[in-house]
Order: C-alpha cells, then sequence, then structure tokens
C-alpha cells in the first residue's frame, strides 16, 4: 500500500513516521469520498525558526459525510525533531468518538508514540459498538509505556501512549494504531446521523476534548518559540484544536 503524495518533509522523517502517515491517507481513501477542508490560507504550509533551526509544517486536510475535518499534520525542526499529529473531527450530527494520534521523534528515537480513540458521548466512556472490536484485538506488548498528563482524561481506556525503543515496537504500534484507525472507518460508515439533544451533547464531548487538548504545553511551547505567542495561540484553536460551531 503506498499513496503517491509527495511533501518537501514527508521523505526526510523517521521511517515510522512515514509509514503512519501513509496509513491514514490510505484508510482515508479507501473508506471515504473526500473532498479538501479549506485551513485558512496562510496556514496550509508554513515555515518559521526554532533556535536558529527550520521549523516546517505540512498540512493536508480532507473533509467528508460524517467528518467535517480531518486533519493530518507533519512538522520538523532542522534534522531533529520530526512531528505528526492526526485528529479526525465527525460532523455533530455523528455521535462519534475522536480519533487523534501524536507521534513525537527526537534525533531519530520516538520518545512519545500515542493513538486513541477518545469518547464524546457519553464523555466517559465508548459505546459498546468499539469497545468490542478493540477488546478483540491481538495483545501487544511494549517495553516502556508512559504515563498520560493530567488533561488526558479525555483519552480511553484503550488508549495507547509508549515509547517505542525498536522497529519491532515501532511497528507494533503503527499495527495497532491502524486497527483503531480501521475499526473507526467502519463504524463511521455504520452510522446513523442524530439530531436535536444528541446533537448539543456531541457538541459539548468534542468541545472538552479540544478544550483539553489545548492544554498540552509541549505543543504550545515548541510553537511560541518559533512563532511567538499570539501564532501559536491561533494556530491552535483554529488548525490543530478548533471548537465545533455552536
Ligand atoms: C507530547 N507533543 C508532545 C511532545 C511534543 C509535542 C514536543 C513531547 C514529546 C515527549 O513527551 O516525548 C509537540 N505535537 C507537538 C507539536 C505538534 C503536535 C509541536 O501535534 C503540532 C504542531 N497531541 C496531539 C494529539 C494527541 C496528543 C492529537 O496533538 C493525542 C491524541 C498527545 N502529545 C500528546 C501527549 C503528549 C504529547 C499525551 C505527552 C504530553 C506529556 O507527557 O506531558
Amino acid at each position: 500500500m503506498s499513496v503517491d503524495t509527495p511533501t518537501s518533509i514527508r521523505g526526510q522523517q523517521h521511517p515510522m513516521i512515514q509509514v503512519w502517515a501513509d496509513g491514514i491517507e490510505v484508510l482515508w481513501h479507501q473508506f471515504f469520498e473526500l473532498t479538501p477542508y479549506e485551513l485558512p490560507h496562510d496556514l496550509g504550509y508554513i515555515e518559521g525558526r526554532l533556535e536558529g533551526e527550520r521549523l516546517v509544517i505540512e498540512n493536508r486536510c480532507y473533509q467528508c459525510r460524517q467528518f467535517r475535518k480531518m486533519h493530518l499534520e507533519l512538522a520538523q525542526v532542522g534534522a531533529g525533531l520530526d512531528i505528526l499529529h492526526c485528529v479526525m473531527f465527525p460532523r455533530p450530527e455523528y455521535a462519534l468518538p475522536m480519533f487523534g494520534t501524536d507521534i513525537v521523534g527526537a534525533r531519530g528515537q520516538i520518545t512519545a508514540a500515542i493513538a486513541d480513540l477518545s469518547p464524546v458521548v457519553p464523555m466517559d466512556q465508548l459505546p459498546n459498538s468499539y469497545r468490542q472490536p478493540l477488546s478483540q484485538l491481538p495483545q501487544r506488548q511494549f517495553s516502556h509505556p508512559r504515563d498520560l498528563p493530567a488533561w488526558g482524561d479525555i483519552f480511553s481506556e484503550f488508549c495507547l501512549f509508549v515509547r517505542p525503543v525498536n522497529p519491532d515496537e515501532e511497528n507494533q504500534f503503527v499495527e495497532r494504531a491502524v486497527d483503531f484507525l480501521r475499526i473507526h472507518c467502519q463504524q463511521a460508515l455504520a452510522a446513523e446521523p442524530v439530531s436535536g439533544a444528541d446533537r448539543t451533547q456531541v457538541l459539548a464531548g468534542q468541545h472538552r476534548y479540544c478544550t483539553q487538548q489545548q492544554q498540552n504545553d509541549k505543543t504550545r511551547r515548541i510553537l511560541e518559540k518559533a512563532f511567538g505567542k499570539e501564532w501559536a495561540y491561533r494556530y491552535l484553536t483554529t488548525v490543530l484544536f478548533d471548537l465545533p460551531e455552536h
């Protein structure tokens, strides 16, 4: 499986990031009829400087019937720091969880690999239609699981957050993350739209997810250092974790 989508930094990132980014785009195209999602015109491709190094951010953004925004971002700071960030925002008519994943690699070593399907309605537990297939996925072993920060109470019991220490663990992570995404795409295709009170609950659940994610100091600090406080705030609240409209 591969997608012919050449970009300037994609071919230069950590192999695990390239494999996972390709996997995400292949599944998206397999399952959905995608149309482009227009980001603010100056925020699609971005260059800045961080401590003397070049920071490049490349965004891919789509939408489809079930998702108002399917965002895949690749970022690179100099040759030292590689980042993959991806979130799928369901339309409020679909009571679906949030799919999110973040990979951070420093000098060739992945330090953080996280993937989750995070509950929206109800806010504290995934629906049975997700828990059932998720609980049947094959067991996987990671030598360095990581603890979630305090704002991470949005994530589900299935959240995978590790520091993979070798290519085998990197593959195990990507395989599990692909399983999460495939289950999500299948459930999204089968989902019926909701209305009224349920729609309000979906908005409230997505609101909480985005507000918590905006608390991630590690993301904010990098963006602030490279682009300044105001820009970082705008990027966090309009591109990374924009709140759905009411
Ligand atoms: C951690 N995110 C991080 C770290 C950095 C970034 C540098 C620290 C790495 C480490 O602790 O080893 C940076 N991530 C970025 C930047 C962008 C980005 C700059 O996406 C974008 C430009 N973060 C997400 C999503 C999730 C997420 C969708 O964007 C989860 C679904 C999680 N990132 C996440 C978590 C941590 C993290 C839980 C660890 C935070 C901590 O330990 O405090």
